[in-house]
């Protein structure tokens, strides 16, 4: 089965899939942006969950509930930090995606949003990390052929632009 890949723009906590996935810390426990967001979406129970999974790795994924959200499960994972490029960024970023499938496939998931990881707090460019994204999840779901879904969800009219012309480009 070939997954749809698309991208729209919402708020990622209102998106009624399998899964969401979370751009958080390395701690784990919150933070602001769309972590923020889920966790305040999610309720209290979520950093409970989160407080025993021990933190995650830059590049890696774990899995909790989704509490009060319409999702079922959350994908939370680390993105790098922007420092001009030359620091292994774009495959730790390709990592965030490539793990977070890997993951939900392991829970039966079969369609989930992703926002755009480290494009906010941790200034990793846009159009440079959408590309990453894109070829990330592709490669990925050649992998994973149980995945029959997968959204980029934007924040704002402007990443929705981006993704949307480079998702019907060739060479994404
Ligand atoms: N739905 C969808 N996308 C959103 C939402 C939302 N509700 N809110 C923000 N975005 P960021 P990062 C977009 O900063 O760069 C946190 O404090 C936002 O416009 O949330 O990976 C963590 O705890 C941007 O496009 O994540 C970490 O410390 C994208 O989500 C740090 O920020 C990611 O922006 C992670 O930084």
């Amino acid at each position: 089965m070939t997954a749809t890949l698309r991208a729209v723009q919402a708020d990622i906590t209102t998106l009624q899939l399998d899964a969401i996935v979370n751009a958080a810390n390395s701690s784990l426990l919150g933070g602001g942006g769309v972590d923020g967001a889920i966790h305040r979406a999610a309720g209290p129970e979520l950093v409970h969950e989160c407080r025993l999974l021990g933190g995650c790795k830059i590049g890696d994924a774990k899995v909790t509930k989704a509490y009060r959200l319409p999702a079922k499960f959350i994908l939370h994972t680390v993105g790098p930090v922007w420092r001009g490029g030359g620091h292994g960024e774009a495959d730790l970023l390709a990592s965030c995606y490539r793990r977070s499938i890997e993951v939900a496939a392991t829970k039966g998931i079969s369609s989930l949003a992703f926002p755009g990881i480290s494009t906010g707090v941790y200034g990793y460019p846009v159009e440079l990390a959408a590309n990453v994204a894109i070829s990330s999840v592709r490669k990925a779901l050649r992998e994973h052929s149980s995945m029959t879904e997968v959204i980029f969800c934007c924040f704002s009219a402007e990443d929705l632009a981006i993704y949307d012309r480079l998702l019907n480009s060739a060479a994404a």
